[in-house]
């Protein structure tokens, strides 16, 4: 039997990524850049073994319907022809999560499933490897294999795979807070929400313009440790994403109006020379990006506004982690 754990944590889109160019290889059609955060992150362990009949994949000790499972044993035949191993495989993975307001990410899940079946088969994969595995799970996951800022590059099977961002541990100053806010419409997946956009939105060919200049705007705000650009430039793309939904056929929105409230009272605590701004992914949560030394401000500023089970602090996370799998663990 051979077994592997990784520990990766999510990251969250300053530019995001929004449509692919390949869904078979999952490549992007433009280039992202994140921050890898600490709140929220997966543990996987995975065992394969001859002795299995099939794959197998709990999570938080659940174990995961046939539709679940099919995400993580497409993901484990790619790792097995490149191990060139035929066996089947266990995989149990945790999501520490401070709620369950659904926060479980698809980018550390896939990251730390990439990293555990390195290990397990001993793959010996540098990071840029490493990055190109996790792309091939969940576009978003090759980005949290870095802790810190990294930049997701458009490419090839070959070249797209994520590079960490040098910014002086910049990133040690910032938080980012998290108002949780419970979808209520009928949820559209991030993966059918890009199709649908990509295929069918007027306003998607303004979308990658638009980023691939914010993107310039992002990387220098890094390397002067200017937060107002980083700050302005984070907030601008999300709506520029989200716009692009409105144009899709039949046209969609990932805002409630709690999250509309939400950015309303970000925006009021600008004016009140607070320095904030929002960023929001495929669903209704908003999250707050700001300095460590407004965190507990801006914090108390929100109570006044959303229950303190909604607000989650997070700040920088790290990379990929492998670990000692327990001789404990129920795969053995
Ligand atoms: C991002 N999102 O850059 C963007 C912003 C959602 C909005 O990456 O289809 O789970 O597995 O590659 O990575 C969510 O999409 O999608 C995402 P797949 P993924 O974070």
């Amino acid at each position: 039997m051979y077994k592997g754990k990784a520990r990766a944590y999510t990251n969250i889109a300053l530019i995001k990524y929004w449509g692919k160019q390949d869904e078979t290889f999952i490549l992007p059609m433009n280039n992202s850049l994140s921050l890898t955060l600490d709140a929220f992150y997966t543990e996987t362990t995975v065992a394969f073994s001859p002795d299995f009949t099939q794959d197998r994949f709990t999570l938080d000790g659940v174990v995961q319907t046939d539709a679940a499972t099919k995400k993580v044993a497409d993901f484990l035949d790619l790792v097995r022809k490149k191990a060139d191993c035929p066996w089947y495989a266990t995989v149990e993975s945790q999501n520490f999560v401070p709620t369950a307001a659904g926060l479980a990410s698809s980018a550390s899940g896939l990251a730390a499933l990439a990293g555990a079946c390195s290990e397990a088969l001993d793959l010996n994969l540098s990071e840029q490897a490493l990055s190109r595995l996790a792309r091939r799970g969940s576009g978003s996951a090759c980005r949290s294999i870095y802790g810190g800022f990294a930049e997701w590059h458009q490419g090839t099977d070959e070249t797209s795979f994520a590079t960490q961002v040098p910014s002086n541990g910049w990133e040690e100053e910032l938080s980012m807070i998290f108002i949780l806010i419970n979808a209520q419409a009928k949820e559209v997946s991030s993966r059918e929400g890009m199709r649908r956009t990509v295929e069918t939105s007027s306003f998607y060919p303004g979308w990658l313009s638009a980023t691939a200049t914010d993107l310039v705007k992002m990387k220098q705000a890094i390397a002067e440790k200017d937060f107002t650009a980083l700050g302005e430039t984070t907030e601008a793309n999300a709506l520029k994403m989200h716009g692009t939904t409105l144009a899709a056929e039949p046209p969609f929105t990932y805002w409630s109006s709690e999250s509309l409230r939400a950015m309303e009272c970000v925006r009021m605590l600008r004016k009140k020379g607070l320095a904030c701004y929002f960023t929001m992914d495929a669903g209704p949560n908003v999250k707050v990006l700001c300095q460590k030394q407004e965190e507990q401000t801006i914090l108390r500023e929100l109570s006044a506004h959303f229950a303190s089970e909604q607000l989650v602090t997070a700040h920088a996370g790290k990379g990929l982690a492998f670990l000692p799998v327990e001789e404990s663990s129920p795969i053995n």
